[in-house]
């Protein structure tokens, strides 16, 4: 198991790339060594070389791999407990929902994110270790076992809310390298620190739907070989409950009422 330090050294080396990146029409090249971060719409890429990794190693304490997609040249696809969506593979053991309340956060710089680790299976060889990362989108719903085929479909699903998208704002992309922190050798390829902030009022208990798609928008980054994994990061404290927020809130206005009288 990792020692919780683990965590916040390394969260505090990734502030640093934090503050000097920009949004919009962007490409975080994790392929390059010199590159260790970058920021889209909010939040942070970054590479990840502490985690332990490999179904039932990596991630196990917040639930292990939630999300499998598997093909060759384009892939895309979300953790549903329905079967045949898109490109997912295994469900529903390692492919399926999962709650808001079982997020956890990390504090970077003085802003709160909710880390998701990526484990990429690639060739090793013959520039096959490249893998681009096209998209992400995050949903929030009450549905369980959501089945739309497209991500046209998903975003306008009526029961889903978007919360986080990549390419908002413009087509943006991630390029990774399966060699760079040693291929199979059990280590996450990439961490994904998305904003508190955009599950702001969101029950525990909704679902959390996450879309990814890889190989379509760089050369050299087409998918092949394994199996692509998402798995929850390790918090250091859990996501607030909102009904919390709003007792507080009328507890308050309670004590400032009964003074007045
Ligand atoms: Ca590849
Ligand atoms: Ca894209
Ligand atoms: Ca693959």
């Amino acid at each position: 198991m990792k020692h919780p330090l683990i965590v916040v050294v390394r969260v505090a080396c990734l502030s640093a790339a934090f503050s000097t990146s920009s949004n919009g029409q962007n490409l975080v090249d994790l392929s390059d060594t010199s590159v260790d971060s970058g920021v889209i719409n909010g939040a942070i890429y970054g590479i990840d070389s502490s985690h332990p990794s490999g179904t039932g190693i990596f991630g196990r304490s917040s639930g292990g791999v939630f999300l499998t997609i598997q093909n060759n040249g384009v892939e895309q696809g979300y953790n549903t407990s329905a079967g045949g969506v898109m490109d997912t593979k295994r469900v529903p053991q390692w492919n399926h929902e999962i709650t808001i309340g079982s997020l956890g956060v990390v504090t970077i710089g003085n802003k709160d994110f909710v880390p998701f680790l990526l484990d990429i299976n690639e060739s090793a060889s013959n520039k096959k270790n490249l893998l681009s990362l096209d998209d992400v989108k995050i949903f929030t719903t009450s549905a369980t076992g959501v089945s739309d085929p497209t991500v046209g479909s998903l975003v306008s699903d009526s029961r889903l809310t978007l919360r986080y998208d990549m390419d908002a704002g413009g087509n943006n992309s991630v390029l990774l390298d399966y060699n760079r922190i040693g291929g199979g050798s059990g280590s996450a390829d990439m961490a994904l620190f998305v904003p508190l902030s955009a599950f702001s009022g969101v029950g525990l208990n909704q679902n959390l739907y996450l879309y990814s798609k890889f190989g379509g928008d760089l050369a050299n980054g087409d998918a092949d070989a394994g199996f692509e994994e998402w798995t929850q990061g390790k918090g250091t404290s859990s996501i607030p409950e909102p009904a919390t927020f709003s007792l507080v809130s009328l507890c308050a206005l309670a004590c400032v009422i009964r003074r007045r009288r």
